[in-house]
């Protein structure tokens, strides 16, 4: 790099998961963004996954909000600004302060998240100030607070390497967390002794590195912690210094325990008694064992519970904030735990503190007010409840989409449709959630935006910018601060920027904390803001890498407590239902709104699908490839039938990520229970019911296209290719005109030649426009799922002197093979130049199949499933 360049590099930290990569960023002359990971950063040291490497591709503003928007049309901040603000403050004059509410998001900065909190609680004087958060770590907070007595986070990740044995609960780390998964497996591989297990009723991709996988039964983890906590009793694997003199509730807790068996066990879990002993042969053995749990723990209507189950066997062992071991809650948004620090939970007040009576006057000193909130406010699904039967009237949702992220998600549309003031912050331009607000305000992105994050080892990072704030987008701290002046709150809102509301909120941390608090950012109170280094909290006159190692935790005596756990009835599914479990693709992110506008990253899956076992597809009478639909009480999607023994019988799972902008009917947590955990208020986002039946259609069909089509179809669904659209399509019923179809949904020019071919043998019937040797459009259409050679057919939209006969035979010829699905994002490698690579070339070991093609050389995330393309040749090989 020459010296020039090099004086623009940014660092900065990924916007995506909770890891918390460092990122640096190099603006380049021709407009891109070079993207690297950061070498310095204690979080990834350099790696990336698919993810943050395809960055840079996420930075066009071809979809941004730009411009303020009242009632649809385009207006100036100050009208806008003075509409929230006197809607916000008319609405409480009239209604109470409880009658409005601000809904936030894991993805705004702690500066953000400050500001906004300080403004409903400080000043409004509501608690009604909840976050997407409570859908993603409300249990772990809770069981938090529950052992500790404060929502800390012990550990670290260098504990991962550490650790003899890594527990996985709940967790896809191999696709939701991809650089502390390879964290893991270059620690393995080093050092072959070390064991991973993993818990989770799929065998999914983290499965690769696992010696042993625990397919439990949904909410099967309580059962399975508390006989384990019986086990480690009986076998002595205690720490009796450490448990007489650093906790306390042991008795009652052992007493449930005593009544869990290895029998009892395996029967309420569904898995095999051996199984579970040697799982809890190698817990009792190791000494250095760290607890990863996630979304299969919180996303419960047991959620705190099953944390605290697991918490209680590390409490049992003294094992907890020492090297290598710990029970540890990895956070999912990039600012999970800023969000948490700052008190954006409904329940919290601010700064880790709760609304006892002390809290409520000091934080009333600190900020100088009187009016602070009293009392909790509403939790995401009694919030939005509220906004349905009219008692919230004015709701600001800012960097989240709960039209999709919900559940019950139909009903959260309809009380948004139906609520006298939405306003919606965002930095995307159509979401589903925005097409309700009656006022849109432009919110910079990642890359424009100045301030920090936390991860999920505590460790605070800033987020840098690197690109001018387009159009009129504006920070969220400015916004919010904006409004709170119209609304009369001035002086306490008179930033200069990010640098003075984080010293504010590193002031209120330390204010008379006295070591009464875990969160406490003193020494950093006079922190040179813009060369922040990373940097763990607690921070007094010097940074904790870890706690509780020394026994002292921060309820009233000082000790942790044993929660005694009491597992719930196995999940059982309804007669005739099957458990819907949702979650996460390795390349998207979320709603899709920064990761569906690269084609790199929606070349993996391309459309919603259903995961379902084989004995229950064929059963149910689903082909696989044909479309599913899903339905119950609440809604319905349709989507595309995976069928793979990676599933349990009686279960499929659903990826959150398609919305009505990527799909025609794949919103699945239109289909999710709003049941929620009793003492987090967490929804148990992975424990729905539903029907799963075949979506009949007459014709399938799939496209390519440079430009997005108006569709009507009965299913369809868009994916982002290189130079253009693909797309996936459904019809109930065949059009009767097939020309006329496509010239209206490609809106085509009357002069426009459609060339097409009927095969004879299979009846698919195939259409091509071209204008100059290139390709505009390819349909193929059949009665069966279309066999089309799709990454070969996407791959023809930039090419040149492309045939009509060419693409109407749906198949490559030598000169163009067909890459096959992409399996390596970070170098676009398929699924067909893998196969290739094992089947002709040879290789046999996922390192073998890089040399050769580069695949799962740079990021690493696609490792396990070319492991799974080669370990599915041997058994064809064998089988020969
Ligand atoms: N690629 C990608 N990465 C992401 C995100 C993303 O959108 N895409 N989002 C980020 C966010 S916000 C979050 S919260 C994290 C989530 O990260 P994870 O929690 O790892 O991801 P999920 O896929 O939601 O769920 C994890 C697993 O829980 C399993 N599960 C379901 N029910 C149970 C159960 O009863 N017991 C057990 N033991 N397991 C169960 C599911 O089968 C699933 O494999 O990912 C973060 N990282
Ligand atoms: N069924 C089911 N449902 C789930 C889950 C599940 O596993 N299963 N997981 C849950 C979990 S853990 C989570 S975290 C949620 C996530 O769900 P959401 O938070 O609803 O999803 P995102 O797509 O991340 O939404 C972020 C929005 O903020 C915008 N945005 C990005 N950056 C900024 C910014 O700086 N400022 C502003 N103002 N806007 C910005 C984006 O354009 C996008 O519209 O989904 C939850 N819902
Ligand atoms: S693991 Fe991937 S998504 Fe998560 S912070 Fe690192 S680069 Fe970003
Ligand atoms: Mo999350």
């Amino acid at each position: 790099m020459q010296q020039g360049e090099a004086s623009k590099t940014v660092r900065t930290t990924c916007p995506y998961c909770g890891v918390g990569c460092g990122v640096l960023a190099t603006p380049q002359p021709d407009g891109s963004v070079a993207i690297a990971g950061d070498p310095e950063h204690p979080a990834n040291f350099g790696r990336l996954c698919s993810k943050g490497s395809a960055l840079g591709e996420t930075l066009a503003l071809s979809n941004r909000l730009l411009q303020p928007e009242m009632d649809g049309v385009g207006t100036s901040w100050d009208a806008a600004l003075d509409r929230v603000a006197s809607t916000f403050s008319r609405t409480i004059a009239e209604h109470g302060p409880d009658a409005v509410a601000i809904y936030g998001s894991g993805q705004l900065l702690t500066e953000d998240y400050y500001v906004a909190n300080k403004l409903m609680k400080g000043f409004i004087g509501s608690g009604n100030m909840d976050t997407n958060s409570r859908l993603c770590m409300a249990s772990s907070v809770a069981g938090h607070k529950r052992a500790f007595g404060s929502d800390t986070v012990p550990g670290n990740y260098e504990d991962l390497e550490l650790a003899d044995l890594v527990v996985l609960v709940g967790s896809n780390l191999g696709w939701c967390h991809p650089v502390l998964y390879q964290r893991i497996a270059k620690a393995k591989a080093e050092r072959p002794g070390m064991r991973v297990v993993l818990i989770d009723p799929r065998r999914t991709a983290s499965a690769d590195i696992a010696d042993l996988h625990l397919p439990v039964q949904s909410d099967g983890d309580s059962a399975l912690f508390v006989g384990l906590l019986a086990h480690l009793a009986t076998c002595r694997a205690i720490d009796p210094a450490f448990v007489a003199d650093h906790t306390s509730g042991i008795v009652a807790a052992l007493k449930i325990a005593r009544d869990w068996p290895l029998d009892r066990v395996a029967s309420a879990t569904g898995l095999s008694a051996s199984d579970v002993a040697q799982f809890y042969d190698w817990f009792a053995a190791n000494e250095r064992v760290v607890t990863v749990y996630s979304q299969g723990v919180n996303q419960s209507g047991v959620g705190t519970d099953k944390v605290n189950a697991i918490i209680n066997a590390h409490l049992l062992t003294g094992r907890i904030g020492k090297p290598g071991m710990g029970p540890f809650s990895v956070t999912g948004q990039p600012n999970a735990m800023g969000g948490r620090e700052v008190g954006g939970l409904a329940n919290t007040l601010a700064a880790h503190m709760d609304f006892t009576p002390e809290a409520i006057d000091r934080v009333g000193r600190f900020w100088n007010s009187s009016t602070v909130a009293t009392r909790p406010g509403l939790k995401a699904v009694d919030l939005f409840a509220a906004v349905a039967r009219g008692e919230v009237r004015a709701i600001w949702i800012m960097a989240t989409n709960p039209v999709d992220s919900m559940p019950e998600a139909d009903a959260v549309r309809a009380a948004l449709a139906a609520c006298p003031f939405v306003v919606v912050s965002d930095m995307t331009d159509r979401t589903d959630t925005g097409l309700h607000a009656h006022v849109r305000l432009p919110a910079a992105g990642w890359g424009e935006k100045d301030g920090t994050v936390t991860n999920s080892e505590r460790r605070i990072s800033r987020q840098r910018p690197f690109l001018p704030l387009p159009g009129a987008a504006r920070p969220d701290w400015w916004i919010i601060s904006q409004v709170a002046q119209r609304m009369g709150f001035g002086a306490a809102f008179d930033y200069a920027g990010p640098a003075d509301i984080f010293a504010e909120h590193a002031a209120l941390t330390a204010f008379e904390n006295d070591g009464q608090r875990d969160l406490d950012l003193s020494g950093l109170a006079g922190a040179d803001y813009d060369s922040l280094a990373p940097v763990q909290w607690p921070v007094r006159d010097q940074a904790r890498t870890r706690l509780f190692g020394d026994g002292r935790f921060f309820t009233p005596d000082q000790r942790a407590r044993f929660v005694a756990v009491t597992p719930p009835e196995p999940v059982q599914p309804a007669p005739g239902l099957l458990i819907l479990n949702t979650g996460r693709v390795r390349d998207h992110w979320h709603t899709m709104t920064r990761t569906g506008k690269t084609a790199r990253l929606s070349a993996h899956y391309a459309e919603p699908f259903a995961e379902l076992h084989p004995a229950d597809a064929e059963r149910l009478g689903i082909a696989p490839a044909s479309l599913v639909r899903l339905s119950n009480g609440h809604g319905s999607a349709v989507v595309r039938a995976l069928v793979t023994d990676r599933q349990q019988r009686g279960h499929v799972f659903a990826p959150m990520h398609w919305t009505d902008q990527f799909a025609s009917n794949g919103r699945v947590d239109a289909l999710v229970t709003a049941r929620t955990d009793a003492i987090s208020g967490q929804p148990a986002l992975k424990m729905a019911q539903v029907a799963a039946a075949p979506f009949a259609v007459e014709r399938y069909g799939f496209f390519v296209a440079q430009q997005r089509p108006a569709l009507s179809a009965d299913y369809w669904a868009l994916a982002e290719g290189p130079g253009g659209i693909r797309g996936e399509l459904g019809f109930v019923e065949e059009p009767g005109d097939w020309d006329a179809w496509l010239r209206a949904a490609f809106a085509l020019p009357a002069a426009a030649r459609i060339h097409s071919v009927i095969d004879s043998g299979s009846g698919r019937r195939s259409f091509a426009v071209l204008a100059d040797g290139q390709l505009q459009l390819a349909l193929y259409v059949a009665a069966t799922p279309v066999a089309v050679a799709r990454q070969w057919a996407v791959d023809l939209l930039k090419a040149d002197n492309v045939s009509a006969s060419k693409v109407l035979a749906g198949r490559p010829g030598a000169d163009r093979p067909d890459a096959g699905a992409i399996v390596c994002s970070c170098f676009s490698v398929g699924r067909n130049t893998i196969a290739a690579a094992v089947t002709d070339q040879g290789c046999a070991t996922v390192e073998a199949v890089g040399a050769c093609t580069r695949a799962g050389t740079n990021c690493g995330s696609c490792r396990a499933e070319i492991r799974g393309i080669i370990d599915a040749h041997r058994l064809v090989a064998a089988a020969e």
